[in-house]
């Protein structure tokens, strides 16, 4: 049975619950982070960390999602899932950037995103996540900075409220380029190759550990170009969106829509040359 369309009028209001959850978790990991952090378990890999407070954000997050948006969807890194019969998904990473919250190195964030089930290809360009669900409305929150980026569809993207115009064009060689690493000793040791092949032609390279700050970042203007492979739909749900929102091009690999084998971000220009240089280095691998 097909479901009638969610109404963009809603968007801008699933971005205030998107913010205001995001904000106030937030707040809630800073002040369990002063109080120390410990791993709790781990996940894909000895190195995959989730600490309680991931466990208790998720559930923060699932549970302010209930009380304001009972018909919903939620699915969230941590486990949380929920299914919903308004046809909204929220998407949700409590922590993304474990490792540095474990670290206390500033670059993790809150994100929250909602999204509705879309696998046309117009919509996957559009930034669909991995799963065939296209992200309508978006927060992330980065706590350390007290920073919040929101974005709904064709609303464009903001910071603390102020509008964002997003990366300019810059040449590849003058580019600064942020990526991420998987957590499996193979998926890494392909991405050094790729890293290995680009550092030469670009400005230089970040690894800031949390793929939803990249996307922000960019959206910015504070990077030129962000890629990564692997990514999981709670990683970039929101970031992409925002990123999307504010100017920059999302591709894949090749042909291939941007997701989790790859998406590339960047103004338009610079997104393209960007992917052909990955496409080399993935090629001779
Ligand atoms: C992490 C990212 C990081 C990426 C890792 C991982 P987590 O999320 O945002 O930048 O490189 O592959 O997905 O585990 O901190 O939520």
């Amino acid at each position: 049975m097909s479901r009638a369309p969610i109404d963009p009028a809603i968007f801008p209001s699933l971005t205030e619950v998107a913010g205001s959850l995001a904000r106030s978790v937030g707040a809630v990991i800073r002040s369990l982070r002063d109080a120390g952090v410990d791993v709790a378990a781990t996940k894909s890999s000895a190195v995959d960390v989730v600490t309680a407070a991931d466990r208790e954000a998720e559930r923060l997050l699932a549970a302010g999602l209930a009380e304001l948006r009972p018909d919903d969807g939620v699915l969230g890194e941590e486990g949380a899932s929920r299914a919903g019969t308004s046809g909204i998904t929220w998407v949700v990473d409590p922590i993304d950037g474990t490792v540095n919250y474990l670290y206390q190195l500033p670059a993790y964030a809150v994100s929250v995103a909602a999204t509705v089930a879309d696998d046309s290809p117009a919509g996957a360009r559009a930034g669909n996540t991995a799963d065939g669900r296209r992200a309508v409305a978006g927060a992330v929150y980065l706590p350390v900075t007290d920073e919040l980026f929101t974005a709904f569809e064709g609303g464009g993207a903001r910071l603390n409220g102020e509008p964002l115009t997003g990366p300019a064009e810059t040449e590849l060689g003058t580019a600064l380029v942020a990526t991420g690493f998987g957590y499996t000793v193979e998926r890494r040791t392909e991405q050094a190759e790729v890293v290995r092949r680009l550092i030469p032609q670009v400005r230089d390279i970040r690894r800031m550990g949390s793929a939803a700050t990249d996307l922000c970042l960019l959206a910015a203007g504070r990077l030129d170009a962000y890629y990564e492979r692997g990514l999981q739909p709670w990683d970039y749900a929101a970031g992409a969106l925002i990123a999307r929102e504010a100017g920059a091009l999302l591709l894949g690999r090749d042909e291939a829509l941007p997701g989790e084998p790859m998406l590339i971000a960047a103004a338009p220009m610079l997104a393209r040359r960007l992917q052909a240089e990955i496409a080399a280095a993935y090629a001779e691998l």
